[in-house]
């Protein structure tokens, strides 16, 4: 019995190798240089610094959050639900250790968090739970009607006193957003698209996504 409830970790994900965090921490922090300077960006300052006429120092305002990873399955030793079956499922254990391609299709920034989005393939898709999206619903109400893998996430950094759960429920927020057609400013900068979604919500549609090789791993500490 103890085996057991040892033998869960403490979440499933896919971890990028070590020269791949690399580059995309570089991206990130590229990301929030680009964004501190806009025009656009600073016309809407007040999301991130209610003192009047103040700048804000994206790179200091977030922090970074031990190893990047994509969250897969949360599963707290054993007592988040549907930890065990998640466990032992067939896929899992095939796929464990196996080195697969992420990409990484959208960075985006929230007074919270700061994180990109994994648009996951259909082989991906095979480890993504079930009811990732719907396990969100208390947080952001309609999660469940996004398309399965929505919330699949790399958290680049928070703010004081975020968790980095925080990162997969803002990019859930503003991919309801997109879905309902919000009216949202947008404009063109090198790496993409950048859309401002209102209350500090911004979200860069890559041109070219970033390549991420990664292993299918789990972390126990
Ligand atoms: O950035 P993340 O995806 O958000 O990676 C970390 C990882 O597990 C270790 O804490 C994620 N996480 C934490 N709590 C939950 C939860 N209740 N549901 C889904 N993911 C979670 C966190």
């Amino acid at each position: 019995k103890l085996h057991e409830e040892m033998s869960i970790p403490l979440y499933f994900g896919w971890f990028p190798f070590y020269t791949v965090q690399e580059k995309v921490k570089e991206r990130s922090m590229n990301f929030l240089k680009t964004l501190e300077v806009l025009e656009s960006f600073k016309k809407h300052i007040s999301d991130f610094s209610k003192e009047e006429g103040k700048e804000v120092d994206l790179e200091q305002f977030f922090k970074a959050k031990g190893t990047l990873h994509c969250t897969t399955k949360f599963t707290d030793y054993g007592k988040a639900e549907g930890a065990k079956e998640y466990t032992e499922n067939k896929t899992v254990e095939d796929l464990y250790g196996s080195v697969t391609e992420l990409s990484l299709s959208a960075l985006f920034v929230t007074p919270r968090t700061v994180g990109a989005r994994v648009s996951l393939s259909e082989d991906q898709l095979q480890l993504w739970p079930e009811d990732a999206e719907k396990e969100a619903e208390p947080v952001v109400p309609g999660a469940s009607t996004l398309p399965k893998g929505s919330r699949a996430h790399v958290t680049l950094g928070c703010a004081d006193g975020i968790q980095p759960v925080q990162t997969g429920f803002d990019l859930l927020q503003i991919l309801l957003l997109q879905k309902d057609g919000k009216q949202a400013e947008q404009e063109e900068i090198d790496p993409g698209t950048l859309t401002y979604y209102g209350e500090g919500r911004w979200y860069l549609a890559l041109k070219e996504p970033i390549s991420a090789a990664s292993c299918f791993s789990s972390v126990y500490k």
